[in-house]
C-alpha cells in the first residue's frame, strides 16, 4: 500500500496517523481467538496491573502480552504483514525492521481493573542512535474513550521539553503548569476492528482506564529504520528482523 502526501505530511507534523479498515479482519478475529487462550492461561511472559502499579497486591491482572511474536504463527503474521512494508519505508524513510525488544505485545484493558497510563514517550526507556521507529497499534475491536482508547498530542515528537515537566517514572506530568495547557490540544479517533494507528516513539499519548465491563484488546509493535542502531548492551539490543518489501 502507498501513503498519500497528505498521509505522510499528516504523519511527520502530528507524530502519529490513523488508517482506518487496515489489517483483514479474518486475520484479527484469528489474532482475538488466540490471545482468548493466552490471557485465559495467562501465558508468560506478561505485564500484570499489580506489578505496573507496584501496589503490592498478589492478584494477577494481565496488562500486557509481553514477547508475541513467537507465540502464534497468527501474531507473526500480522507482524510481518507484507501490505504495511511499503507504509513503514516511507514513514521512516529506510527499511523497515521489526524490533522485538520493544512493544512486542498485545495491550489489555480489563474492566473494573485496569490502569490509566499516563502521558508518555514511548522513546523513554528506549536505547538508540536516534529516534527513527514507529509503533503500529491495531484495534481487534472498537477503541474509544470509555475503554481506554489512545490519545495523542499532535506535534509533541518534535518538541523539546524541560526534565522537570517528567516525573521520576518519565510520565509527562499532568498538573505541571507547563503541561496542562498541552495537554489541552490532545485529540482522539475512535478505533474498530483492523483500524491501526501508526505513532512516532517521541509522540506524547496517554489512555485512560477501561470502564466499560468488556475487555479492550489491542496489538502493538514497534519498528524502527535499517540504519538506526541499537545502543550495544542495552536492553534494546536484541534481536531485529528485517521487513524486505514485498
Ligand atoms: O493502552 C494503554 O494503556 C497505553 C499503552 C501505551 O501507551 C504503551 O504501551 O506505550
Amino acid at each position: 500500500m502507498k501513503l498519500t502526501s497528505s498521509q505522510i505530511k499528516q504523519f511527520n507534523t502530528d507524530g502519529f496517523l490513523v488508517l482506518k479498515n487496515f489489517a483483514d479482519l479474518e486475520l484479527c478475529e484469528e489474532i482475538l481467538a488466540k490471545v482468548e487462550e493466552h490471557l485465559k492461561e495467562k501465558v508468560s511472559p506478561i505485564e500484570s496491573e499489580q506489578e505496573y502499579l507496584q501496589n503490592g497486591d498478589t492478584k494477577v491482572t494481565v496488562r500486557r502480552l509481553r514477547q508475541v511474536f513467537e507465540r502464534e504463527g497468527v501474531f507473526k503474521t500480522w507482524m510481518t504483514y507484507p501490505k504495511i512494508r511499503g507504509v513503514l519505508k516511507t514513514l521512516l524513510n529506510d527499511t523497515p525492521v521489526l524490533v522485538l525488544a520493544h512493544h512486542n505485545s498485545i495491550m489489555t484493558k480489563m474492566p473494573q481493573e485496569s490502569s490509566r497510563t499516563s502521558w508518555h514517550q514511548d522513546a523513554r526507556y528506549w536505547h538508540y542512535e536516534n529516534d527513527n521507529l514507529i509503533s503500529i497499534w491495531l484495534a481487534l475491536d472498537e477503541e474509544y474513550l470509555e475503554n481506554g482508547l489512545l490519545e495523542f498530542i499532535p506535534g509533541s515528537h518534535k518538541m523539546r521539553f524541560e526534565k522537570e515537566q517528567f516525573d521520576a517514572q518519565s510520565n509527562f506530568i499532568d498538573e505541571h503548569p507547563k503541561n496542562k495547557e498541552l495537554i489541552q490540544t490532545r485529540v482522539h479517533t475512535n478505533l474498530s476492528r483492523g483500524d491501526i494507528v501508526l505513532f512516532h516513539c517521541k509522540t506524547l499519548h496517554h489512555a485512560n482506564k477501561n470502564t466499560t465491563d468488556k475487555p479492550k484488546i489491542s496489538f502493538v509493535y514497534t519498528t524502527k529504520g535499517l540504519h538506526t542502531n541499537p545502543i550495544k548492551n542495552t536492553r534494546s539490543d536484541f534481536e531485529e528482523i528485517v521487513l524486505e518489501e514485498k
